[in-house]
């Protein structure tokens, strides 16, 4: 039988829609798992979504929707984009699919089994964002991994002897230096481990949306032990079908699992454990990744500086999208997205490079050749210039699979692409289309050889190239005539291959070029995205606003006598946030920015509020939010949201407060 591959994505969560920094990951694995196909790999490719805990659970709140309403929703989205791109993943697992609880609650039961959980009492701090047990003291103390407020937990727990596995992870570490890659993460966790281990809550009893813990239910599973477990539930631990049973014997352990920088020791500490402590072989390697920022900073929802894939995939394409994400990000640090360097590159390296070698080439073979590939000149006649570019051709072929092989995408393109510019080069020099014009036989000769040796180069950065552009480079394998690219076994892949008076198929354009307006038109589509329903509108100084808004921009509707109904009040999210950071706006007396935490995601919110507090006064403190208003821009600073306080006539205005302690995130109704 074939050697297997198997290859994990972190299953994403479900509090928001998805976007680049997410598609990043997904088609970096689908550009291994494709490239393990065409080598002949029995490849599986696993992909999906992390739906519990407490953070999905005050989303779906805020959302106004059950949590298994909401993350319907958004997992669907995430697999309509990934289907929308053409992500060749086998399997797509939700960790509410019943499948996955079932087998959950095995795994947990095997680790009780086996003597590795007990019930103890924890307090301490947790970060909600990161579902993380933190070390720190006191309410609201920052988390050390994101430095929002953490919340205070004292609950009956169940542990797991994370502290047992010290020794054991210390030896995983130095025995396979492979495990954890790239060097600079494997040092991280080996410092953190060689720190000291404690052991790990792992269920929580004041909220409800989990795996429930088996024979005690009033307790669900800590959903960082739920999420992980996904790599083995998917490919059948725990089931009682053979089938399924076969198939965890046969992909287990994961050949690469591929995650980003932030969840090293999620993945390269609890995870290792827990599959030591269920007895279970431990992945041949976790591969992590760095950032992909935008406006400086990490990627992500919580920032708003996001940017959806399905923007590049209207104006450009998912090709155009894979390929600049591997080629610009030097792999495993972070880089910078920027709609300007999408459109160079893709303009660059896709339009005039590769898509202009496909149809100079594939156009002179029609027209000189009647679309048949030419009968190259014995060897004994051609040229130097022939035999350099199958030289470099043949240096390509394996340069490129050492770099692939070592996650290097950005120099492998770099390399294969080197054989597009020495292509390119030997083209302008031999000038096919002097040759054309002639009918002697010496100049058909010629001429055959020139476009037999470009076509041949071309096949072969197609054939190297489609599993990073798979579209582009299938149009360019049918119109050389070769058929359908992803049959082609790339372990064979040498030059020469090429059919001799084959028929080539329609030749058509792969990469039109891109203009200056399609920068625009994609800025444009994520500004309009951002604003959300309504235009953002004029920028005006934030004065408190009084309590009642218009959420989203639609008129409540109000009864004749000018009172409102209770369900356009409903439609007002006033949420509990606390202050994180504040500081004045430049040239603006009245504003404050400040950076506002709901629990589930921190906003910035620009608040007409300077004259009435200093901003240090503000800190840590707890205020009533708007959650659900439109964007808008106040001295270019966008404000997601509104804080509330009362505005006496010509006095200063005053926050609205709880003379209780109120949890961060709870609704006001
Ligand atoms: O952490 N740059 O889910 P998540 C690069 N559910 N990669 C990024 C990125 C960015 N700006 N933003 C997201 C979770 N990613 C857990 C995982 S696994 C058992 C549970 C990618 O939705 C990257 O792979 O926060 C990162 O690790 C992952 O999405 C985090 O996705």
């Amino acid at each position: 039988m074939n050697k297997k591959f198997y290859i994990t994505t972190p299953i994403y969560y479900v509090n928001a829609r998805p976007h680049i920094g997410h598609a990043y990951t997904t088609i970096a694995c689908d550009t291994i798992a494709r490239r393990q196909r065409m080598m002949g790999a029995d490849t599986f490719f696993l992909t999906g979504t992390d739906e519990h805990g407490q953070k999905i659970e005050r989303a779906a709140q805020a959302a106004g929707k059950t949590p298994q309403e909401f993350t319907d929703e958004v997992s669907a989205q995430f697999r309509a984009l990934w289907n929308r791109m053409g992500i060749t993943y086998d399997d797509y697992i939700r960790t509410t699919d019943e499948r996955h609880i079932k087998r959950v609650q095995v795994l947990f039961q095997h680790l009780r089994d086996n003597g590795y959980i007990y019930k103890g009492t924890y307090t301490g701090q947790y970060c909600v964002f990161d579902e993380l047990y933190v070390d720190v003291v006191g309410a609201g103390a920052p988390c050390p991994e994101c430095g929002r407020p953490t919340e205070t937990v004292k609950e009956e727990n169940y542990f797991f002897k994370l502290s047992a596995f010290q020794d054991k992870l210390l030896q995983l570490y130095t025995g396979r230096p492979d495990f954890i890659r790239p060097d600079t993460r494997r040092n991280e966790v080996m410092s953190f481990v060689r720190s000291g281990l404690r052991d790990l809550s792992i269920s929580r009893s004041t909220f409800s949306w989990g795996i429930p813990v088996p024979d005690d239910p009033k307790h669900v599973i800590y959903v960082w032990l739920d999420a992980l477990a996904n790599y083995i539930t998917a490919i059948g631990y725990g089931s009682t079908h053979e089938g399924a049973q076969e198939a965890f014997r046969r992909y287990w352990p994961a050949d690469l699992q591929m995650i980003g920088k932030e969840i090293v020791r999620f993945h390269c500490v609890y995870w290792p454990a827990f599959l030591m402590a269920a007895g279970l072989p431990v992945p041949k390697s976790i591969v992590a990744h760095g950032w992909l920022l935008f406006e400086e900073s990490k990627m992500s929802k919580s920032r708003g500086n996001i940017v959806r894939a399905e923007t590049i995939l209207d104006v450009l394409g998912a090709d155009a999208l894979r390929y600049f994400l591997l080629r610009e990000i030097v792999f495993g640090q972070d880089g910078s997205f920027s709609f300007d360097a999408l459109v160079q590159r893709y303009n660059s390296d896709l339009a005039n490079g590769l898509g202009n070698l496909a149809s100079r080439t594939l156009t002179m073979i029609t027209r000189y050749f009647r679309g048949e590939v030419p009968y190259p000149a014995a060897a004994v006649s051609q040229k130097a210039g022939d035999n350099a570019v199958a030289e470099t051709a043949r240096t390509v072929i394996t340069d490129y699979g050492d770099l692939i092989d070592q996650y290097q995408f950005s120099r492998a393109l770099e390399v294969a692409w080197s054989l597009v510019a020495a292509v390119d080069k030997y083209i302008v020099e031999n000038e096919p289309w002097a040759l054309g014009e002639k009918q002697d036989e010496e100049s058909r000769s010629r001429l055959a050889t020139i476009l037999y040796t470009s076509a041949e180069a071309l096949r072969i950065v197609t054939a190297l190239a489609h599993p990073v552009i798979p579209d582009a480079t299938s149009r360019i394998w049918a119109q050389l005539g070769l058929g359908d690219i992803r049959k082609f076994p790339l372990s064979d892949l040498k030059w020469g291959q090429l059919q001799l008076g084959a028929k080539l198929g329609k030749v058509e354009p792969v990469f039109p070029r891109a203009d200056k307006s399609a920068i625009e038109r994609m800025q444009n589509m994520e500004e309009q995205q951002r604003s959300t329903v309504v235009a953002p509108q004029a920028e005006q100084p934030a004065a408190p606003t009084p309590l009642v808004a218009t959420p989203a921009g639609k008129p409540a509707v109000s009864a004749p006598d000018g009172k409102i109904s209770i369900d356009d009040f409903a439609k007002v999210e006033l949420r509990v946030g606390q202050v994180k950071t504040a500081e004045k706006v430049k040239g603006a007396d009245k504003l404050l920015r400040l950076e506002v935490d709901l629990g589930t995601e921190v906003r910035q919110v620009v608040a007409g509020i300077a004259e009435s507090y200093a901003p240090e006064v503000l800190i840590g403190r707890k205020v009533v939010i708007v959650a659900n208003l439109a964007p808008r821009k106040l001295r270019g600073l966008e404000s997601n949201g509104m804080i509330v306080a009362a505005s006496p006539e010509g006095g200063k205005a005053i926050l609205a407060s709880f003379l209780e302690d109120v949890p961060i995130g709870t609704r006001l109704k």
